[in-house]
């Protein structure tokens, strides 16, 4: 069913969407008549034969489908965009319905004729400043995702609350809740970061080597997560131990995607049941090619929204205000003076205001904040 919430989207972001490269779809496969033959008003079956189907992988055009009502070990299905879907994309994590030839077997294709309306959208900008063209990209990561694991290792590389800071805005920006995986946890405590979001409630788990992730499949069970993170962090090695056949899983997803190898666009993995447990044991969402997330698409407004801690703080500003540093009026600066919020908190927030509007900083983050370690995104 496609809802009142995708048809919302699709007029917020016509202007986007025009620049966007267009998508396969059916009439692909043979030769296309001369647009101006084809009728606009030719009825559509309705397609209530349509199956439910999970997308769990996107690549060229063609979709990777589970069907959920068909048990764990039913066959993936491929299929590819129905006409009638018109410029909707569809992105993982989308549920859809499909008609054709279901059956998953070798060469098999079904069509997807319907995208439920989203529960969520995760989005990111090719980069910060909504003033260029590679700004205004604004791309889908992700549908229905319930919660973003933001995967930082506390040592080798170093934390950047920048990044993490980064990583809130946009869940809290697409109304997912955010939890904080901090791996290596046997090379560095969690102290510092910690201590930079005392103010937060940030839920969060410590992983090492030898831990049993059980804390971690609690809050994983039942939900859509989103894996992100820096490379380096002991991603791959955390996916690898959630679903030992990662792998392979990955490697059935880029065989259907016609040989290349998925690995710069978002992947659904299935977590394995767990003993004893008759729970849904969730899934998760790889990004292997999701390195931050720019935030042109972000409002000022909203971007507050991924520090809640100063939220507070703005009551007393005059309307409209920037809340930039050089803004006089501010009173961000009197909140975080008074003790309520975390200096660098503040520092980092205007660091993604600046960013946004263009003006950022080119450096490296280490030479930017030479005394601050935990900076940078
Ligand atoms: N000490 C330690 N090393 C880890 C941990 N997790 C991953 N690593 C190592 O960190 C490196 C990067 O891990 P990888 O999973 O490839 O990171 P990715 O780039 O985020 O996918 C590898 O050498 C891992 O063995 C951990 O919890 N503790
Ligand atoms: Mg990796």
């Amino acid at each position: 069913m496609v809802g009142d919430g995708d048809r919302k989207e699709l007029t917020r972001r016509g202007d986007v969407l025009a620049t966007k490269r267009r998508e396969y779809d059916e009439d692909d496969v043979r030769v296309r008549p001369g647009k101006s033959s084809r009728p606009r008003t030719r009825t559509r079956p309705r397609h209530e034969d349509a199956v439910d189907g999970l997308v769990i992988a996107v690549d060229r055009g063609r979709y990777t489908c589970v069907l959920p009502d068909a048990g764990p070990d039913a066959p993936l299905v491929t299929a590819m965009r129905a006409r009638e879907l018109g410029r909707k994309s569809v992105v993982v994590g989308d549920r859809v319905g499909l008609v054709g030839d279901t059956s998953g077997a070798a060469g098999a294709l079904a069509r997807i004729v319907r995208i439920a309306e989203r529960s969520s959208v995760l989005r990111r900008t090719a980069d910060d400043d909504e003033n260029t063209a590679e700004g205004r990209l604004e791309r889908v990561v992700v549908a229905n995702a319930d919660q973003l694991v933001i995967v930082s290792a506390l040592a080798d590389p170093p934390p950047r609350t920048g990044f993490i800071d980064r990583c809130l805005v946009a869940a809290y920006d697409a109304d997912i809740e955010p939890l904080l995986c901090l791996t290596k946890a046997d090379l560095a405590g969690p102290e510092q970061v910690l201590g930079y979001y005392a103010e937060l409630e940030l839920p969060y788990v410590l992983v090492r080597p030898d831990s049993d992730l059980d804390a971690l499949r609690d809050l994983l069970a039942g939900r859509v997560s989103v894996l992100v993170g820096h490379s380096g962090v002991g991603k791959s090695t955390l996916v690898n131990r959630l679903v030992p056949d990662a792998d392979r899983a990955v490697g059935v997803v880029s065989a259907i995607g016609r040989g290349r190898h998925t690995s710069t666009s978002a992947v659904a993995l299935r977590l394995p049941p767990r003993p004893g447990g008759d729970t849904d044991p969730g899934w998760i969402v790889d990004t292997p090619g999701v390195r931050s997330f720019g935030l042109a698409h972000v409002s000022a407004d909203s971007l507050l929204h991924g520090f809640p801690d100063l939220v507070e703080g703005t009551v007393d500003c005059p309307v409209n205000c920037p809340h930039t540093a050089d803004e006089a009026g501010c009173a961000l600066d009197a909140w975080v003076a008074a003790g309520k919020a975390d200096a660098r908190r503040l520092a980092s927030y205007r660091r993604l205001l600046a960013s946004r509007s263009g003006e950022g900083d080119a450096r490296e983050p280490d030479q930017r904040n030479p005394g601050d370690p935990l900076a940078g995104s």
